[in-house]
């Protein structure tokens, strides 16, 4: 029988001789890319809407089980311009767990963030917290398929449902999430995906917007390219978001190992949570039943009483064996100075969570003994209340 973790924890686990860090870009063979820069470079079509972008825009359109997709040159601006698209202006009940772009997205498009708590288990918006937060400005609903973990997308639509507010969905990890075979983009008004670089799928930066509705389709196109209609008549103050062609010649690449990449990450998970499940006070992010991930993060939560260090003193820990593990979201978005006042610290669930959360090193190429070791490193620094290092 294997030793158990625990009992190899006597001894200091050395240190990886190379800084692991949280992720590593997955890239397509440098030929298949190198084809289409040819390519590229015979025609001069370099952006503005040409054969690859039109290409990546249906190859998207297919993967996501949705009617209409936009590209754009990266989510933020995807996200901002698709609540301009939908003409929201008002206030958006939303989670205080995620990244800056979310809120930022709202205020940017000339709506006021309202902070809603999250549920504790799915650590996305909690539905049962909704109602109470609307009153006769609220407009829509932006939730987080946090870590690519849905959102509760039928309790969602139910109150908007009741209150007539559109639901829009920000789904930068949750690229080919499904729940019961479903696709994440088939839920909501709108949905949100990031390409950026450390994504499952990339474009480099990059993002989309999946949506059925195909009247917003013609108001995007505007919105990305400075609102010009036609090639001379500017209808309405755009911007400039659009993906070029050596973005989408990425993305067209990207797709076939998509799905690749995520097969080599199942058992990498499997081994993370085998071995973790051994240590007290470290518990790993699990999915409801019937939910297929982007297995873009491996998340765990750190119990400070049970494991006997801080999710800071771990990661201060790791960081020590040359690990580079990331708060994601630390600090929560109520803390930042420019949302301060949108709420009277009514969200202790994802206080919590961003208190605790920790996303460790999780990529197809990071090798299995390589999380073992990480493993038996988490587990050292709790049996050994990280004396050694802190
Ligand atoms: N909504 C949500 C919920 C999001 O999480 C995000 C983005 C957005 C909206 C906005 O979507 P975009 O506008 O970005 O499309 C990273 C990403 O930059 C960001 O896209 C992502 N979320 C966020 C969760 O993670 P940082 O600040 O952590 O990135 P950075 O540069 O520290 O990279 C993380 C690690 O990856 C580093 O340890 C190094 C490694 N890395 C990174 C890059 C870019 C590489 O090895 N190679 C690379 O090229 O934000």
């Amino acid at each position: 029988m294997q030793p158990s973790l625990l009992t190899k924890t006597k001894m200091t686990p050395a240190p990886f001789a190379s800084p692991i860090l949280i992720t590593r870009p997955t890239l397509p063979p440098i030929e298949r890319f190198e084809a289409h820069l040819k390519e590229v470079w015979f025609n001069r079509v370099l952006t503005n809407q040409g054969s690859k972008h039109r290409q990546l825009e249906n190859n998207l359109t297919t993967i996501l089980g949705t009617r209409n997709v936009r590209l754009f040159n990266n989510g933020t601006l995807a996200l901002i311009l698709g609540l301009k698209a939908l003409g929201i202006r008002g206030e958006v009940i939303t989670t205080p767990f995620t990244f800056p772009a979310t809120p930022h997205s709202l205020v940017w498009a000339g709506a006021t963030p309202v902070f809603c708590d999250i549920d504790p288990m799915s650590l996305c918006i909690d539905p049962n917290r909704i109602e109470a937060l609307i009153t006769p400005r609220t407009e829509a609903i932006l939730g987080v398929h946090v870590y690519g973990i849905p959102c509760d997308v039928e309790a969602i639509q139910a109150i908007a449902n009741k209150y007539s507010l559109k639901v829009i969905y920000d789904a930068a990890h949750a690229f080919l999430t499904e729940i019961d075979d479903i696709p994440i983009a088939s839920f909501g008004d709108m949905t949100m995906f990031s390409f950026h670089a450390t994504k499952l799928f990339h474009t480099i930066e990059g993002g989309c917007l999946a949506f059925n509705n195909t009247e917003l389709g013609e108001i995007l196109n505007l919105l990305k390219n400075f609102g010009i209609k036609d090639g001379e008549a500017v209808v309405m103050p755009g911007l400039n978001a659009k993906m070029n062609e050596i973005q989408c010649a990425m993305g067209i690449e990207m797709l076939k190992e998509a799905g690749v990449e995520r097969e080599r990450r199942k058992p990498l998970r499997k081994k993370y949570v085998e071995l973790l499940s051994e240590i007290e006070g470290i518990d790993c992010i699990v999915l409801p039943d019937g939910v297929s991930d982007s297995l873009q993060y491996m998340a765990i939560r750190v119990d400070e009483n049970k494991f006997g260090l801080s999710r800071d003193q771990l990661q201060e820990g790791l960081n020590n064996f040359n690990v580079f593990p990331r708060r994601y979201f630390f600090p929560l978005c109520t803390d930042y100075e420019c949302y301060k006042e949108a709420v009277n610290d009514g969200v202790p669930a994802a206080r919590r969570a961003a208190n605790q959360l920790l996303c460790l090193p999780f990529y197809g190429e990071i090798e299995i003994e390589a999380i073992a070791r990480i493993a038996e490193m988490i587990a050292y620094l709790g049996k050994n209340k990280g004396d050694h290092f802190l």
